[in-house]
């Protein structure tokens, strides 16, 4: 017998060694199925934000698991919290702050390893559809995902808009109705068709991490006639909007979502869109619930789903009308406020936690939830403790959000505080004013509190990354400057 051989023999069985060793352990490995959905805020039956919203498949979901009732993006904006949760980092640790750039495109971050990638690193099969990623971002590039499914969309669309001309450039997302059409020919309704066909065919034998992500309620919200159904014009409930809210809060407060396509209350209210608007909103809402639906029930027939963790997620709030604006791009909760929520196997049912969550505990959960160890340098902190004991783990750590370099919320179990890039400051009592009316930060009996939550202020503060565009604030000396356009306070478009 030749010493090759016997070498290559050896190597053989070495090999074959490695192999059952790793499919022992791949056994062993729950799923992952991640739920993403875009622009959606507190209105789902698990949070209660609106006392009308109808949610059956996330409240069954709810039912199943663990809901984080106080849980918060890392940035009000689709990019920088997306990119944030993908990669285990803040937006001021990286300095992805606006719709661009893609953090590939910045030499610094181009090796960061994404959630989807450290899971396929501990063998796990992956698949990304829909909108996980801002945009294109990511799509079809190597090394991502194993498997793509089909991108994000509005799917069918009116022959022309169906409000009237919004300000800032009638943008053509700026926009919300129903009209005739089938709820198949929505892009949501084809991501959840893809996401139900992967899972018929998931191979039980491999782990795999599948994230499949929904583009509505973000405008344009559109939705079929039975959904608008849901909620008649007559007895619709508007979301409490108090007069001249903002009197008591700073200038950076507008600063931060200096022009915006998205339209201001003044304008919904001179137009009469405002009902229209919230009514479009919950019937978007109550659609893209029915096709987590779908999915959940693929899931259930697949055989799959006692041995897969479940985690939902939206990647910011929405105000409609609340403080002047709709859209996001601000620091209270209407922004911030987001649906997480997790189930599977070891998570107890139908339990909920008032403890601090950000979007950025989602990666090392999983890690931590799958029996990995999460990577060292991830900035978020396991959520298994108040998972399997969502009423009494305490979580030290209060939840940050961040929009542009050095505007940051800190939001504990009580309070809400703000501190703007200028030093302006507001805090609110979430417990005695949960509409965030009277801001707090100017009374001399609250130093402590302040004090307290300032210490969590991130101390990494980077400028904005190269390439980065839309929605960037930056403040030059005294002068803040919007999009690359110097600020003039006086001139407010409220
Ligand atoms: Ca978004
Ligand atoms: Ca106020």
């Amino acid at each position: 017998m030749s010493a090759r051989f016997l070498l290559c023999s050896l190597g053989i069985l070495l090999w074959a060694g490695a192999v059952a060793a790793a499919d022992d352990s791949r056994a062993s490995r729950p799923n992952v199925l991640m739920i993403a959905i875009d622009d959606l805020n507190d209105w789902v039956g698990p949070l209660r934000g609106h006392p009308q919203v109808q949610t059956p498949a996330m409240d069954r979901l709810a039912a199943r698991g663990v809901t984080f009732a106080n849980a918060h993006c890392q940035s009000p904006l689709c990019n920088p919290s997306r990119t944030s949760l993908m990669t285990g980092r803040r937006p001021s640790s990286t300095g992805v702050y606006g719709l661009a750039p893609w953090f590939r495109k910045v030499p610094e971050l181009s090796d960061l390893e994404t959630l989807p990638q450290y899971f396929a690193k501990h063998g796990y099969h992956t698949e990304i559809g829909g909108k996980i990623y801002h945009g294109p971002y990511g799509r079809q590039e190597q090394g991502e995902a194993d498997v793509w499914g089909p991108a994000a969309g509005v799917g069918v669309k009116p022959p022309k808009k169906l409000i009237p001309p919004t300000p800032m450039g009638n943008h053509p997302l700026m926009d919300w109705g129903t009209f005739p059409h089938r709820d198949e020919d929505k892009g949501d309704y084809k991501v959840a068709s893809w996401a139900c066909d992967q899972l018929q065919v998931q191979d039980s034998s491999e782990p795999w991490f599948m994230s499949v992500g929904f583009f509505l309620p973000h405008v344009p919200c559109y939705a079929t006639q039975k959904w608008f159904d849901l909620y008649p014009l007559e007895s619709l409930e508007l979301p409490s909007i108090l007069a001249n809210d903002r009197s008591d809060t700073p200038d950076s407060s507008w600063f931060i979502h200096w022009t915006l396509p998205e339209p201001r209350t003044s304008w919904l209210r001179k137009h009469d869109q405002l009902k229209p608007l919230v009514r479009a909103y919950l019937a978007s809402v109550s659609f893209v619930d029915s096709q987590v639906g779908r999915v959940l029930d693929a899931l259930e027939e697949s055989g799959q789903a006692e041995n897969t963790i479940v985690v939902l997620w939206s990647d910011h709030g929405y105000h409609l009308g609340e403080k002047g604006i709709s859209g996001k791009n601000s620091l209270w909760d209407r922004s911030t406020r987001v649906p997480l929520i997790f189930a599977g196997p070891s998570i107890p049912q139908d339990r909920r936690t008032g403890q601090p969550a950000e979007l950025l505990d989602i990666y090392p959960t999983l890690a931590d939830l799958a029996g990995l160890t999460p990577p060292s340098d991830v900035e978020g902190i396991s959520l298994k403790p108040q998972l399997l004991d969502p009423e009494n783990a305490i979580r030290q750590r209060p939840a940050i959000t961040t929009h542009n370099q050095n505007n940051h919320a800190v939001r504990s179990v009580r309070y809400r505080y703000i501190r703007y890039a200028d030093g302006a400051e507001e805090l609110y009592d979430m417990q005695t004013d949960p509409n965030e009316y009277e801001n707090l930060a100017g009374d001399p009996q609250y130093a402590d509190v302040i004090a307290a939550h300032k210490e969590w202020l991130p101390l990494i503060n980077l400028p904005p990354a190269p390439g980065s565009a839309h929605r960037i604030l930056v403040k030059d000396g005294e002068q803040f400057i919007w999009e690359g356009k110097p600020i003039d306070p006086d001139n407010r478009w409220e």
